[in-house]
């Protein structure tokens, strides 16, 4: 019989007895993220023929511009989850405080922190746009989750992935036990493998970084991406420069064919010497799967797995990708 393809929840129970997190559970929870994928990439697909595009006037607590496809994917994902059975409390990047499960829905033992839709200015010009979710247990004994089992080290995290909105709908997850891509066949509406157990190349070809922000650097990040730019790849050519503004994006092709993603702390917003990205919804998810793909990452200094979160929209400098190319970063950075 031809090869129809191995779904997500056919290839966790194939794997079930080597991911203690891959219970019941959990396919649950999994199962949730990836209906509320279906229904976001429906609409991301169609943003240009809706009423969908541009901005609804608010400002997150991030303090940036809201866009509509944003809260409609925070809705779907809020929604969706609530109703799982399988979470505790929610964490969302467009939303200050945890999201509780209502009393009259049951609750489960699993917290999740996602952010809806990462690198959504890019939703209007056409450009890939992706959702990160990362997976904890609940730690506290209550019943409900607290803002306490949320600051957690990355370490922590049962499982992390992402959902990627570009040409084709793409799942990229992670359990502990490898880190395996799907793709979205519309036709069946199934996820099914296309990225078996992926391994990120131990020396990339690209760097991408935001150079316009170099005048906002300090001079050891002059440095690190100096390097890039003036050194050989793992194929003896020059590195070269690619940054797509949606971190997913940028990510997912370091992680299939190698390279390193920056975004170094910065003065250009003296409120925010940390740099740009958050520890709970961007940096750990995808420092989890690096890390289970063979690569690293760090904040310049130290392991971002290492670091434990002290609040929810903490944000921190991230170093990612090809293990070389990121310890060599770190190795600049680390020069006093
Ligand atoms: P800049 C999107 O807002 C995001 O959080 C990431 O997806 C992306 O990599 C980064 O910010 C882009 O930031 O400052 O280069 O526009």
């Amino acid at each position: 019989m031809e090869n129809i393809g191995i779904t997500v929840t056919e290839h966790l129970l194939l794997h079930q007895t080597e991911s203690p997190a891959a219970t019941g559970q959990f396919t649950r929870l999994l199962t949730e993220l990836i209906f509320s994928a279906k229904i976001i990439s429906r609409e991301v697909n169609k943003a240009g023929l809706l009423d969908i595009m541009g901005l609804t006037g608010e400002v997150n607590v991030q303090g940036e511009q809201v866009r509509k496809l944003d809260e409609f994917a925070n809705r779907v994902l809020i929604y969706r989850l609530q109703r799982s059975g399988v979470i505790a409390a929610l964490s969302s990047e467009e939303n200050a405080d945890i999201i509780e499960v209502p009393d009259q829905l049951p609750k489960g033992n699993y917290i999740l922190v996602f952010d809806p839709l990462d690198g959504s200015a890019n939703v209007d010009v056409n450009i890939n746009i992706g959702t990160i979710f990362s997976i904890y247990r609940k730690k506290t004994a209550d019943a409900d989750g607290t803002t306490e089992d949320f600051l957690r080290y990355g370490y922590e995290q049962v499982a992390a992935g992402y959902f990627l909105y570009g040409t084709s709908t793409v799942l990229v997850y992670s359990t502990g036990n490898g880190v395996h891509g799907f793709t979205l066949d519309p036709s069946v509406g199934e996820f099914l493998l296309s990225h078996k157990n992926i391994q990120i190349p131990e020396k990339g070809k690209t760097y991408s970084i935001n150079e316009s922000n170099e005048m906002y650097w300090n001079e050891q990040t002059r440095n690190a991406v100096h390097y890039f730019k003036s050194n050989q790849n793992e194929r003896g050519k020059p590195y070269r420069a690619r940054y797509v503004g949606a971190l997913v994006a940028d990510f997912h092709r370091n992680m299939l064919e190698g390279g390193i993603f920056m975004y170094p702390a910065d003065m250009k917003d003296p409120t925010k010497p940390r740099g740009k990205l958050r520890l709970l919804c961007e940096a750990a998810p995808l420092a989890f799967l690096a890390e289970h793909a063979g690569g690293a990452a760090t904040d310049g200094y130290k392991r971002i797995l290492d670091i434990k979160a002290s609040s929810l929209h903490e944000r921190v400098p991230l170093f990612v990708g090809s293990r070389a190319d990121v310890e060599m970063a770190t190795a600049i950075l680390s020069k006093t």
